[in-house]
């Protein structure tokens, strides 16, 4: 790989950990305020999104640098094994337990500067350590971090003194958790009383499984038999913690404090620690570390997804559900249609008479009239068509928009009733978004919102005229010779006079008895009987889209009305689960997944 495409899979690796580092910042932030859903969504993210925060995306910064931290349980003598790596008292040691109450850092002048801007170590507020007191004060705040600059460090190394990674006070664990994460290197320093000790073990096993170097350190070790205790109790750690390191010791010695410059040896006498950390192989464990992160990081924030989509899917179940029903509700709606419907056919024949016919038909206002009668008729026979009305013939529109607000009142109310009932099913972290609203409903008030709302898409659309004029457009081509009746009645009743009338119907297929009807008052329903029996059992396809807009603006207003302020908050969660944030999100973590699966 080229130095060139090394450096841009680099990059691009930043921008991925950098946006979902924001994308997740900014979920947070728009679920907020929802407690119960963030925790059903963060919950166990610290660990992972910390690494994001801490170690992955400001990786960059420290590279070329090893921080070893100096880490153990309580009262090992870290602090003590700290200053002796130092040759000075930096770090202040006491006889007391749990002295050391935040981590102090030892680096030279430029790496001092980088932590003060908080750029090495980013976990912890990073302070100045001034007379050191503050490293074993309780009024100091709990991310604080001191700083020392010591000029007996190179640059590629720095120190970290540390709390006790076995306090009892759980809020500790945090810090030995941000620790682990900010060290590179770990020496455990152990005691013959703490070497097996549960917490301490399964805080350096987790930190070699994550690419972390573990140096243990044997203190107080007492030097007889070349150390046979100490060995023994060191192997049994290496085994504990799986790890095949050099071992060292530093022997029971009560002026230990007062001579600082003594070194701390290996247990095969070859080197001493100082040495040892200052011949590591920076680059290769700076590399095992961060790869360790990004693929704890990866896995992790995947599993994260995972959790968010099983949440968001439970989320949109019931919104499905509440939404689902308000259309199933609005299924049992049965709306029967108005003359204008029936209107529509006779308008459509008109529109095809010849232009002399058209134009005698416009003078008269009898037509007019007709038309609207023919249509009533028409209505009718659409009504019986679909199965409706029983004799729909004697329904006006009047008593016809009375019958479709009392149906859909019924139904509003009944969707409220069910889903009342529902509500103590819903399980969290749904349950505690929906419900406060659907139960301080108005019902008296809701449900004239949903007839009219309903209503209100009565009239005929343009999509359901479209449809009409399509569906007469193909009749008309495909039945020339019924059209042709339909032509000639119209033109007929246009001019209406009996005696031109009878030759039109007669040519026109009709026979002799109908043509009688067609001088007295009954020449419309007469044609509009023609035409349903000529349009024939397309009139049922004519009328079911009209049957399909008016239940769906019926679901349209259950939906706006009752489910949606039933379901409350949770539609916007819902929202911000199923929106661009979280797809953004799982980019990012598949670019990481890339990234990582090339390096
Ligand atoms: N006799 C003897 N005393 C030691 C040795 N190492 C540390 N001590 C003493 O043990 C006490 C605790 O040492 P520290 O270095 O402060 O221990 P620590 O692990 O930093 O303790 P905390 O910060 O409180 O967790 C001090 O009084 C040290 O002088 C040793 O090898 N021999
Ligand atoms: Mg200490």
């Amino acid at each position: 790989m080229s130095v060139g495409t090394e450096e841009s899979a680099t990059q691009v690796l930043q921008a991925a950990l950098a946006g979902f580092s924001d994308g997740l910042q900014q979920l947070r932030a728009q679920l907020a305020e929802d407690k119960t859903l963030t925790k059903a969504i963060f919950d166990r993210s610290d660990d992972w999104a910390d690494l994001l925060t801490y170690k992955l995306a400001p990786h960059f910064e420290g590279e070329g640098c090893l921080i070893a931290a100096v880490t153990g349980g309580t009262n090992t003598g870290k602090s003590t094994a700290f200053n002796l790596l130092l040759g000075s008292e930096v770090s202040p040691m006491m006889a007391t337990a749990a002295a050391t109450r935040h981590p102090l850092l030892a680096a030279n002048a430029e790496r001092a500067a980088q932590c003060m801007e908080g750029r090495l170590v980013p976990e912890f507020k990073a302070q100045l350590v001034g007379d050191g007191m503050g490293v074993v004060s309780e009024d100091v705040p709990e991310d604080a971090m001191f700083v020392a600059e010591t000029e007996s460090l190179p640059p590629d190394l720095m120190l970290l003194d540390t709390p006790d990674v076995d306090s009892i006070d759980q809020r500790n664990w945090k810090v030995a958790d941000h620790i682990r994460a900010a060290g590179d290197v770990l020496v455990a320093v152990l005691t013959a009383e703490k070497y097996r000790d549960e917490r301490v073990v399964a805080f350096f096993k987790q930190a070699a499984e994550s690419g972390r170097v573990v140096i243990p350190l044997m203190n107080k070790a007492n030097p007889a038999d070349d150390f046979a205790v100490a060995r023994h109790q060191l192997a049994d750690f290496c085994n504990d913690v799986s790890i095949d390191s050099p071992c060292f010791v530093l022997p029971h010695d009560f002026s230990l404090a007062d001579n600082l410059s003594r070194s701390i040896s290996s247990l095969d006498g070859d080197t001493d620690l100082r040495a040892y950390l200052e011949s590591l192989d920076i680059p290769s464990i700076k590399r095992r570390v961060y790869e360790s992160s990004l693929t704890h990081f990866v896995r992790e924030a995947e599993s994260f997804l995972d959790g968010l989509d099983d949440v968001s899917g439970a989320l949109v179940a019931v919104r499905e559900e509440f939404y689902g029903r308000a259309h199933a509700y609005a299924e049992k709606y049965d709306p029967a249609p108005g003359t204008e419907i029936g209107g529509l056919f006779h308008q459509y024949v008109q529109e095809r008479r010849g232009p002399i016919r058209r134009a005698i038909g416009a003078s008269s206002k009898a037509v007019t009239k007709g038309a609207v009668r023919i249509g009533r008729t028409l209505t009718g026979a659409l009504r019986r068509r679909s199965d409706l009305e029983a004799s729909a013939s004697d329904v006006t529109d009047k008593t016809l928009r009375e019958k479709h607000r009392q149906a859909i009142a019924q139904i509003t109310r009944d969707l409220i009733t069910s889903l009342l009932e529902s509500l103590p099913n819903v399980r969290e972290p749904a349950g505690h978004l929906i419900g406060d609203e659907l139960q301080s409903l108005d019902i008296e008030a809701v449900v004239p919102e949903v007839v009219d709302d309903t209503l209100k898409a009565d009239d005929i659309s343009e999509e359901f005229r479209a449809h009409a004029k399509r569906l007469l457009d193909t009749w008309w081509e495909d039945n020339t010779g019924k059209r042709r009746v339909l032509e000639g009645l119209d033109a007929v009743l246009a001019v209406a006079p009996a005696a031109i009338a009878a030759p039109f119907v007669l040519t026109a297929g009709v026979g002799g008895p109908e043509a009688v009807f067609l001088a007295g008052p009954l020449v419309e329903q007469f044609l509009a009987r023609v035409i349903e029996y000529q349009f024939g059992d397309e009139m049922f396809d004519f009328i079911s889209p009209w049957t399909t807009e008016q239940r769906e603006s019926l679901t349209n207003a259950l939906v706006a009305h009752i489910a949606a302020p039933a379901l409350g908050p949770l539609v916007e969660y819902c929202d911000v689960l199923t929106g661009e944030s979280v797809e953004e999100l799982r980019r990012w973590q598949e670019q990481c997944a890339r990234a990582l699966a090339t390096s």
